[in-house]
């Protein structure tokens, strides 16, 4: 594939999101290749580092999907607009080791074969799972065009972070029949998400992003499934998304609904418990349950701890934007209000790692956050939280 654009300063803005939105078609279709097959995912299977952690769990994996996934975005990316290429980050360090203690790095050749030869030493020489891998990293994910009209953007002005697949327990768990409860999943398949966003570099302000959802139905009678994505534009006065839903003037913020992390801390689960009056929903996935409030399927989704990061936030905030909503630092914006100095509440940005800390914990959004579509909603969490120590 030729790239498309014609100079690094050259990119209408719908061409770099139909390039994002393309990526995670890709991704999708390669995190189902490896779920599909079982004898492949469990071969993919590699326990993280100790650094690259999550403290979260206690076993947390790195998959070589993730890995191939978060390659193939930024090759297939950096092919078509050059100048993103030093600027795509993501969670996953691509260096793998073997059975035999080989350090190798896993990154998408020039073809299919040469892709295929190395991944098979990352695999130990099964060359048939590392010819499947390599055929779904070199599969065209077909045509796109967006229409987002003709603003225009230099891509050398964006960073772009990338969650391969978002939800990594889930999808090694791989439960297919878990059941909606007010549309929202608990658990389960249909929480795994490809998170792609782009940024301002100088400023930290997401612009684009897509959600990428490889698991959002199942055949009955195949067992395939099929996905959907989701994408957002919000530029300067460019506000544009795959929604096509205008924001509601007439919110009706004394009706609360939230959707948590099972492993939210008591005192906030009781008090938004409250006052949602039993909207109130637990789900895996940072990016499902933001998902879950771009889709108006709950109000808002609040996390009190630091155990998010900027690869989970950054295109669905994007999206959020473009919807007139947005993700902002709980733990600040409640400082800011308790000591006065500031009503307008600090929204998530994207360019600046957290100050001394090392590893993952460097993108972490130590403040926790609020994810929501209006703003009535945000100042409804902030008031009800108003008392958590901050
Ligand atoms: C995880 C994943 C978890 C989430 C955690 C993220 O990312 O989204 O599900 O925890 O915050 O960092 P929870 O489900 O409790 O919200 P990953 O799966 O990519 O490690
Ligand atoms: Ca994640």
């Amino acid at each position: 594939m030729a790239p498309r654009s014609s100079g690094p300063e050259a990119g209408r803005m719908s061409d770099v999101l139909a390039a994002l939105v393309r990526a995670s078609e890709k991704a999708a279709n390669i995190a189902r290749a490896c779920r599909q097959e079982a004898l492949l995912f469990q071969l993919l299977i590699e326990e993280k580092k100790e650094e690259d952690k999550n403290k979260k769990f206690v076993t947390d994996f790195k998959t070589l999907a993730d890995v191939l996934v978060q390659e193939v975005i930024k090759h297939d990316v950096g092919h078509q607009f050059p100048v993103l290429k030093g600027h795509i980050f993501g969670e996953e360090s691509n260096e793998f080791t073997n059975g035999l203690g080989q350090k190798i790095c896993v990154k998408i050749c020039e073809t299919e074969k040469e892709t295929a030869k190395l991944l098979s030493l990352v695999l130990d020489g099964n060359e048939e799972a590392a010819s499947a891998l390599a055929r779904a990293a070199h599969q065209s994910a077909g045509e796109l065009e967006l229409d987002t009209g003709h603003a225009e953007i230099p891509p050398s002005t964006l960073g772009v972070w990338v969650d391969p697949i978002d939800s990594t327990l889930q999808y090694i768990k791989g439960i297919g029949d878990s059941v909606a409860h007010g549309g929202v999943h608990s658990q389960g398949l249909q929480c795994v998400t490809v998170l792609i966003g782009a940024y301002l570099l100088h400023s930290g302000m997401p612009v684009m992003g897509v959600v990428n959802q490889p698991f959002a139905a199942q055949d009955p009678n195949t067992k395939r499934w099929t996905g959907q994505y989701f994408w957002g534009l919000s530029f300067e006065d460019v506000k544009l998304n795959s929604l096509q839903t205008t924001p509601d003037p007439l919110v009706d913020s004394t009706h609360l609904s939230a959707v948590l992390s099972s492993g939210e801390a008591p005192s906030v689960r009781e008090q938004l418990g409250s006052a949602c009056g039993g909207d109130i929903h637990y789900a895996a996935g940072a990016g499902y349950k933001c998902l879950c409030v771009i889709r108006g399927l709950v109000d808002v989704y609040v996390f009190s701890e630091d155990t998010t990061f900027k690869w989970d936030c950054c295109g669905p905030h994007a999206i959020l934007c473009s919807l007139g909503g947005g993700m902002v630092d709980l733990k600040e914006s409640l400082r800011q209000r308790r000591e006065g100095t500031s009503d307008q509440c600090p929204e998530l940005l994207y360019n600046a790692p957290v100050a001394g800390a090392h590893g993952v914990d460097r993108w972490a959004n130590t403040g926790g956050l609020v994810a929501f579509r209006s703003r009535a909603h945000l100042e409804r969490v902030l008031c009800v939280l108003s008392s958590l120590p901050c």
